[in-house]
């Protein structure tokens, strides 16, 4: 045991008592932009208080690892706040939950679930295909006039994690699917951004108008994944099982009859397999259209990069099919433009805080058990020692001097993150990013409809790193105009 006069703690903000450090953040809502910046005037690591929480930020990829790879287990706790409490009834889902056997059982059955429906059968392929095809009918329908195509981004995310979740699929204007996106917004709106009532937990016993929102948004999300999982209950047959709703059920009725379903104390109900359908459908629909989004975005901005993937596409697949998985090596240069949005777009800048299970080092510095770890990813992918202008997008990067593909071109790049925390989706997302986006590119060319000025590609905090609004106009490629 060290002296107490001998520990190194990183440097602290100033605080005032209970005021903590939020005059810090007064009228700053990029939150990951502040992080970054304070860097100039406190180092790389640092620590503040967030009401009565102890917070430790690190804004360089050496700590990053250590927190993530090297000692990921200590630091696989999660802190609980109000909002995510609320969102997953106490932390019974997998990302908001803090390290536990029962959550490292929940980990292993999504990440066998997602084997078995997607990445390991081609019955992924299909279905994302499918959407993609349905999203390219969308646009050719509504061909040079300026569309909003978040909506029907999302519409074609959604339909593939709930084929995934629920073997179930929604039409266009559907009404329980106008119902899921506006809750989706209320709930990304609220939840996990740090805001008042997560840092002074007792306002929560005040009249809270964002409290009150993301409850009625809870509310409208519970009622969905009830009624979809009384359906799978009453029709639950072992002998076919076609989705991860499915599939939690039979691990629930084989974990009853092998070890009584107790986990160090903690019981699989009914709960936890519901909260774990609504993170990976949740998770599943907001980060991947949150990144199309982007990737359109920046298509718009940077023509000559959108120019060169439709020639790598007409070179490499031409017309007489439509892309599939297996192009991906072939078409390098789409692969490199995902990778650079996921660089310079972080879709969780912040990751999800981190928390210390036991008394820790990072770096040269103590940790104290309990303490919040907020890894900035933002300043990990904008790092000026790691990355040549990381202000700029530029896909290039992701090529070497001979023009070959490089996957991670600095070790300062995790978009997914890492270690046992690591995100759960990474392959189905670039499986989806790599098919919506070439299938689109293949037929349309994406512009700025005249009269309308694009919003500077400023990211808005929040639980994900969320995309100005914009209209796009597509325009089908001569080559598909006749013929196809
Ligand atoms: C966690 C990124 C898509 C499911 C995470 C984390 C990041 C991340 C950074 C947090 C890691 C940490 O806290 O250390 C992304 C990106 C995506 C994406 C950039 C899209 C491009 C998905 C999809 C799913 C998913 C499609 C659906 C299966 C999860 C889950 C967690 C997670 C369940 C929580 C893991 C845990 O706490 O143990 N993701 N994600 N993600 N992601 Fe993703
Ligand atoms: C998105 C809104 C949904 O209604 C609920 C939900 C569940 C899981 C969350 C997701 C939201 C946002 C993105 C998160 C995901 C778990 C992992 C993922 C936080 C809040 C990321 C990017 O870390």
């Amino acid at each position: 045991e060290k002296q107490k006069s001998k520990r190194n703690y990183p440097k602290s903000l100033p605080s005032l008592p209970i005021i903590g450090s939020l005059l810090h953040f007064a009228g700053n809502n990029n939150l990951h932009l502040l992080f970054c910046k304070l860097q100039k005037k406190y180092g790389s690591i640092y620590s503040l208080y967030m009401g009565s929480d102890y917070v430790v930020v690190v804004n360089n990829y050496q700590h990053a690892r250590e927190v993530l790879l090297k000692k990921g287990k200590i630091f696989a706790g999660r802190p609980r706040t109000v909002t995510t409490d609320l969102l997953t009834r106490d932390g019974k889902d997998i990302a908001f939950a803090s390290y536990s056997p029962l959550w490292k059982y929940q980990r292993k059955l999504v990440h066998s679930a997602l084997c078995m429906f997607g990445e390991g059968s081609l019955a992924l392929q299909k279905i994302i295909c499918h959407e993609a095809a349905s999203l390219c009918e969308t646009l050719r329908s509504m061909q040079d006039s300026p569309l909003d195509m978040a909506p029907e981004l999302m519409r074609a995310v959604t339909n593939v994690v709930c084929s995934l979740c629920f073997n179930s699929t929604y039409q266009r204007g559907d009404p329980e699917f106008e119902s899921l996106l506006k809750y989706s917004q209320g709930i990304v709106d609220t939840v996990a951004k740090q805001s008042m009532v997560d840092i002074f937990p007792w306002l929560k016993y005040l009249p809270n108008k964002e409290l009150a929102l993301l409850k009625k948004c809870v509310e409208m999300r519970d009622q969905l994944l009830h009624q979809k999982f009384e359906k799978h209950k009453k029709e639950f047959n072992s002998d076919s099982v076609n989705d991860l709703m499915d599939a939690l059920l039979r691990a629930k009725l084989n974990t009853e009859n092998n070890n009584n379903g107790i986990f160090s104390g903690q019981e699989l109900t009914d709960d936890y397999l519901l909260m774990t359908v609504a993170d990976v459908f949740g998770a599943g629909v907001e980060t991947t259209t949150t990144v199309l989004k982007w990737a359109v975005l920046y298509l718009l901005y940077y023509p000559e990069v959108q120019e060169k993937i439709q020639e790598e596409i007409d070179q490499k697949i031409g017309l007489d099919r439509h892309p599939l998985l297996s192009d991906r090596q072939r078409l390098s240069y789409l692969e490199a433009t995902i990778s650079e949005v996921l660089r310079i777009r972080p879709v969780a800048p912040l990751l999800i805080p981190h928390e210390a299970l036991e008394d820790t080092s990072i770096g040269e510095y103590d940790i104290p058990k309990g303490t919040h770890v907020v890894i900035n990813l933002w300043s990990i992918h904008h790092d000026e020692k790691e990355w040549d202008k990381p202000a700029e997008f530029n896909p290039e990067r992701f090529f070497d001097d001979d023009g070959k593909r490089i996957y991670s071109p600095s070790v300062s790049y995790l978009p997914f993150g890492a270690g046992i925390r690591v995100c759960l989706g990474e392959a189905l997302a670039k499986m989806e990013l790599f098919l919506f986006l070439s299938w689109i590119l293949q037929q349309f060319t994406l512009s700025a409809p005249e009269g309308h000025t694009l919003p500077e590609p400023e990211g808005k905090y929040g639980v994900v790193l969320q995309v100005p609004k914009f209209k796009v106009k597509a325009t089908l490629r001569e080559v598909w105009k006749f013929g196809k």
